[in-house]
Order: C-alpha cells, then structure tokens, then sequence
C-alpha cells in the first residue's frame, strides 16, 4: 500500500470515528456509567470484557476530546506524521520558563541548575479512560488544581495494552494527544510504558524499543518531554532484569533525545529503590521510581526513600495513592501526609494515581461525573478533594 493510501485510509477511519462520535455524545453518560459499573467487578475476565467495551466506546469519545483540542488550540491532529509535532513550540508556562531538565546528584534540576519539583496527576490507562487526555482537561489541572506535569499511563499488558492486541496506532495517538495538549499548556509530561500485570520488562522489550524510538524521535526537541520506560516490574522481576532492560531502552532514547530525562521503575512494584542504590545505572540523567499507596506503605518504605535520597539517590513518586495498594480501600490521609513530609524536605516529584472516573477510591471522580475538564468537588471522590487541595497550597 503507497503512503497515499495510508493517508486516505487515516481520513477515512478518522470521519467514521468522528460521526460515531457524534451519534454517541447522546448516550454518552449511560454507556459510561454501565461500562465503570462492568470495570469496577474484580474478576480479571469480567476486566477484560470491560475494558474492550469501554476502549470501543470510549475510542469515539476520545476522537471527539481530540476535535475539541484541535478548535481550542489549534493543535495537530493525532494521526498526522510525527515529524511534524516536533515543531509543536512550549507554550507559556512553567515548562518554558524552566526548559529542559537534568539531574545532578539526587536533585531534579532545571535549565539554569536551580531544583525543580514536579507533581500532578497520572491518568489512568489511557486505552480505558481517554476522555481524560485532552487539552482541556489538562487546562483545569494547570489552572485549577496548580499543577505542572501529567503522567500519560499506557498499559503494556492489561486492558487492550498496547502490547496484548491494543490498537497500537490508536494509543500512539491518545499519547500525541496528551504531549501535545500538556506542551501547548507549558507543562511538563511523563511518557510511562505501564508494565504491570506482565511483570518483568524484558516480556515486551522489543516492542518497547520499537515505542520508544518512536517517542523520541518525535519529541526530541521537545524539553518538557520525560520518558519513563516500565512502571513496575515485579514477581519474578529482579533488579538485574530491569537494569539490563534499561541498558537497552536508554540507548535507544539517547540516540534521538541524547540529555532526555529517563524514569526507571524498580523491583516489587517500584519499591525496591535501595537496590538501584546498591547498583545504580551508569547513565545521566536518570531518575529511579518509588511508588506508594498510603493504606498499605507507611515508614518502612518512607524511611528507605528518605535515606536512599539522603545518600545521593536520585528518586521520584511517579505514581502514588492515599489509599491500599488496591487503588481501592480506605484512604489514609495521616499516612499520605507523612509520606508528604518526606516528600517535601527532599523536593522530590510526585504523581497521583488517577485521572478517572471509574467505581475506586483512587478515581479522583465519582463514577456519576462525566465532565473531562472545570470539575468541581461535586464531581470528586474523597482522594479528588484531598489532593487538589493539596496541589492548590502548594507554593
Ligand atoms: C490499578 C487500577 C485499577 C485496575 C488495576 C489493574 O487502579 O482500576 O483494575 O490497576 O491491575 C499500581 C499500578 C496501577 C494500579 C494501582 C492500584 O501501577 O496500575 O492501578 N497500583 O492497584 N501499583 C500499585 C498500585
């Protein structure tokens, strides 16, 4: 097939969506709660049901965010070629003013060398709950909830991933989305391969590199652009594993975006950050993840990050939660203060997991909210008021 007819298949496949899209936004509010109410049951088959009912409904929703952005904004469309959102210029904001970041020591640091401390909300997978990943959503997180990063998560393995049968084009296109609506707000984004359920990265390491190369070339010249190249590896995962699978991803990043900044996730969850201490990376620019949830992780796992930074490890929370490990539970807002605390004294980066609406207490969104952007705390579960509040004393 020439390019040519790529691009009018692209046309084609993109008018239907948008006329899906159309004929859809009467039923939306229905055909969401029953697909949150299907997700939220645990069992992993009733998962899988509801996660390619919610991709098929919601890929339609998501062509319609992108139709939004595009009139707000003026942004390209998520199918056009990737060389062209290299040109997409930072907007005014927080990411212009302090450009492209490095790490020098256990710090984050900013263009001119002075620490820099990002924090904002994690989506949660994107192929599930696309409607968040537009321009205005992110907008009213800038705006509204003070923030000045969004971590864009796509799961590797589970719900349609893009590595188990997701519509690989597709999720591409939600993550240009995202960069390019976080880079016309001036804001920061995380790009995160989110290996969960398929534990060691090194399963679907080839496709990685394959993503990755991708990314990078398209966002090389994008400062505000951070990569972030497996969430979690855990069960049989060990450190050595993930450092030999870095070993090969961070090349490949490097050889487009040489000074990009990396997240490697570590054992059991991204927890074991002590055994990137013991046996760090020979690369720049690198920051080592510890995750939390706040029910479940209290000063065992508070105390290893403390000394770990202490000791010139250079760490963020790219992803945490106020309650169990769940992503559902009670919250344990003394627990998630106290984890705060650490936070702060060292200015280490931080990630709330997630940006949905879906039936757990982690869903900063009661399942009954349809809006994507200008929420009010109507619209929010307990962990939405908390840590928007949060986010907005901040200085
Ligand atoms: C959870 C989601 C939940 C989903 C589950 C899939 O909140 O809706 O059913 O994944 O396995 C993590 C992961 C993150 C998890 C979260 C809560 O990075 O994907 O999300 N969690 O379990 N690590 C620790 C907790």
């Amino acid at each position: 097939m020439s390019e040519q007819d790529i691009e009018v298949m692209e046309s084609i496949a993109e008018s239907v969506a948008e006329s899906v899209a159309a004929s859809m936004m009467a039923e939306q509010n229905s055909t969401n709660d029953t697909t949150n109410t299907n997700a939220s049951q645990e069992s992993t088959s009733q998962e899988a049901q509801a996660s390619s009912e919610s991709v098929e409904s919601q890929s339609s929703q998501a062509a319609q965010e992108s139709m939004t952005t595009q009139s707000n904004t003026g942004s390209q469309t998520a199918s056009q070629p990737s060389v062209e959102a290299t040109t997409t210029p930072i907007g005014d904001g927080f990411a212009s003013e302090h450009g492209a970041l490095r790490v020098d020591g256990a710090k984050l640091v900013d263009q001119n060398g002075n620490p820099i401390q990002l924090y904002g909300m994690s989506t949660h997978g994107i192929a599930w709950f696309p409607q968040f990943v537009s321009y205005d959503s992110f907008k009213t997180l800038r705006d509204d909830w003070n923030t000045n990063c969004v971590r864009l998560a796509m799961y590797t393995h589970e719900y349609n991933g893009y590595c188990t049968g997701g519509d690989q084009e597709y999720l591409k296109s939600l993550v240009r989305t995202g960069v390019d609506a976080a880079t016309e707000l001036g804001m920061y984004v995380i790009i995160d391969w989110h290996v969960l359920q398929d534990q060691d990265p090194n399963v679907y390491k080839e496709q990685s590199k394959a993503f990755f190369k991708e990314m990078s070339e398209t966002y090389a010249n994008n400062t505000n652009v951070i990569y972030e190249i497996c969430n979690e590896p855990n069960g049989y995962a060990t450190w050595d594993s993930v450092k030999a699978y870095a070993k090969e991803i961070i090349p490949v990043i490097r050889a487009n975006d040489p000074d990009a900044v990396i997240i490697v996730g570590t054992p059991t969850w991204s927890q074991d950050i002590d055994q990137a201490k013991a046996n760090p990376l020979d690369e720049e620019n690198i920051l080592y993840a510890l995750h939390f949830y706040a029910g479940t992780h209290k000063d065992v796992l508070w105390n290893r990050m403390d000394s770990c930074v202490q000791n010139g490890l250079p760490v963020i929370v790219s992803e945490f939660g106020m309650c169990d490990a769940s992503g559902n539970g009670a919250n344990d807002f003394n627990s998630a203060q106290s984890w705060m605390d650490v936070i702060e004294r060292h200015n280490i980066s931080f990630f709330c997991w997630n940006l949905a609406n879906k039936n757990e207490s982690s869903s900063v969104f009661k399942e009954s909210c349809t809006k994507t952007s200008g929420w009010t705390e109507e619209d929010m579960n307990e962990s939405g008021k908390w840590i928007r509040e949060y986010f907005r004393n901040k200085q």
